[in-house]
């Protein structure tokens, strides 16, 4: 198969695609290219998720739109597979699987597996696109794996990287309309893959090398991290000057070149706590140590255990004895059925480990990382001395403070709201001390009535 060819069977939607990886991006993207007319294999090495795909299941339960495509779909242009064999003879072949930290490093196991299969299986003169996120210089490596496979990249198979950069929440919606990077070494590669996105994306299609590629894609993720370490850190000025953030972001924002995101207990996902890490760690490894998404990083990462300090405080002020708290979400954002790298993790697991029982309640996932899970709100605050929000969900918005208070049936009660989704007022006519990232002042009052308090919370002036 000539390049011409190749776009032509792109063009009349009669070239064979397969997508190795099934999960966030993978699926979606695979969806996305059936509803554009192509028939597409969803290969997965996890024959559990292959069984619940073929059987019109998707794990991605608060994506709609990726649900109504799979029932659109699936059998007729979708065929999800655990068959190697089923790639053989594929035009295209897009690599979407992950590319996770851990225990310090980067995971690249899966993504060279990957490759390998693709090498062994695609058409000859066909397109292998990257889309998992890459460390840079990882593109030349797999250049090299690909070479082993008797190919040569920009002669016998063509290849590029267009990282993803959809969100979760509105996979669809952002596969469709953001816009794309594409990185490749030689034209006809970076022809062919525009050609092949542009079936499908309505955003804008660059065109620049690998290596700018892999640091813009790293770049965007790092820029939102340390812009929301900066709003974590206002937060915590705002604690110990006795202010309220919200108050003071509302302000901000209404300048017109300050648009300041918004602080929180914890910075969650599989993205946001890892790429930073990625660009900091490449550089390193050239010369140059970048310390501030290091130290935004940390910043990030310490902020559900300052909470655990607040609340630790607060329960051995009150001491009940029985010191019960209470965990609204542990997904890593609202309503989105995704636990990577929660903040709830670790709050869960540093309060279990200072001796309090936890209790968790989570509308969309059953997870609760070691504590005791409850479906039912009622049941999960009833007897809670603290109470903390951690995911934005939609159900924590509209709770009905008078009656969790009623609920609980502890007096006093502490109400953390960790993403800063209730009213202040309304949780203290309820009968709730609360307190928010950012905002400490009921903490400031109980002080003044009572005596000692331990450190965290002796720093808040009076
Ligand atoms: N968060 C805050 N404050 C904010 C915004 C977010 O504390 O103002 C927290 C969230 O609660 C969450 C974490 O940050 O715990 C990450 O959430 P997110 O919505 O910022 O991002 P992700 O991880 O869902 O998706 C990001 C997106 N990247 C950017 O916006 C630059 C998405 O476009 C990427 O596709 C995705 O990472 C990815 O896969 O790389």
């Amino acid at each position: 198969m000539n390049p011409y060819e190749l776009k032509n069977k792109i063009v009349d939607r009669s070239a064979h695609i397969s997508v190795i990886g099934q999960g966030y991006i993978g699926l979606p993207l695979s969806l996305l290219l059936a509803d554009s007319g192509f028939s597409v294999i969803g290969y997965d090495v996890d024959s559990k998720l292959i069984e619940e795909l073929s059987n019109g299941i998707t794990r991605l339960r608060n994506e709609k739109k990726v649900r109504d495509l799979l029932l659109k779909h699936l059998g007729s242009r979708y065929f999800p597979s655990n068959d190697q064999r089923k790639l053989k003879g594929s035009d295209v072949i897009i690599v979407a699987v992950p590319t996770p930290r851990v225990n310090g490093t980067i995971e690249l196991g899966m993504l060279m597996d990957a490759i390998k299969l693709a090498s062994s299986t695609i058409n000859r003169g066909g397109l292998i696109v990257v889309e998992s996120t890459l460390p840079p210089k990882t593109f030349e490596i797999l250049l090299i794996e690909i070479g082993k496979a008797g190919l040569k990249p920009g002669e016998d198979v063509f290849v590029s990287y267009c990282p993803e950069r959809a969100m979760p929440g509105k996979l669809i919606d952002e596969l469709i309309s953001n816009y794309r990077v594409i990185g490749a070494k030689d034209p006809i590669s970076a022809e062919l893959s525009k050609i092949l996105y542009e079936c499908f994306v309505k955003g804008e299609i660059e065109i620049t090398d690998p290596l700018t590629a892999e640091i813009a894609k790293l770049v965007e993720n790092a820029y939102r991290d340390v812009n929301i370490a900066f709003a974590n850190e206002v937060a915590r000025i705002c604690e110990v000057l006795g202010s309220d953030v919200r108050k003071v972001r509302e302000l901000v924002n209404k300048h017109p070149r300050v648009n300041m995101l918004l602080p929180g207990i914890g910075v969650g996902g599989s993205c946001l706590t890892k790429d930073p890490l990625f660009l900091s760690w490449i550089s390193r490894e050239n010369g140059y140590s970048p310390e501030l998404i290091n130290i935004a990083r940390e910043l990030n990462e310490s902020m559900p255990i300052h909470y655990v300090n607040l609340i630790d405080d607060f329960l051995r002020w009150k001491n009940s004895g029985s010191e019960i708290v209470c965990v609204l979400g542990v997904t890593y954002k609202g309503d989105v059925a995704d636990t990577r790298e929660s903040p709830a993790k670790y709050l869960i697991g540093e309060l279990m480990g200072r001796g309090y029982r936890v209790k968790v309640h989570d509308p969309i996932v059953k997870e609760s990382f070691g504590a005791r899970f409850y479906d039912r709100l009622e049941e999960a605050v009833k007897d809670a001395d603290a109470i903390v929000i951690v995911s934005d969900h939609s159900e924590f918005k509209q709770m009905d403070l008078g009656r969790v208070r009623e609920l609980v049936g502890r007096d006093p009660v502490l109400l953390l709201d960790g993403r800063l989704i209730i009213d202040k007022e309304k949780a203290e006519a309820s009968g709730f001390i609360y307190i928010s990232v950012g905002n400490l002042s009921s903490l400031r009052r109980i002080k003044d009535e009572v005596f000692a308090f331990s450190e965290t919370i002796s720093k808040v002036p009076l």
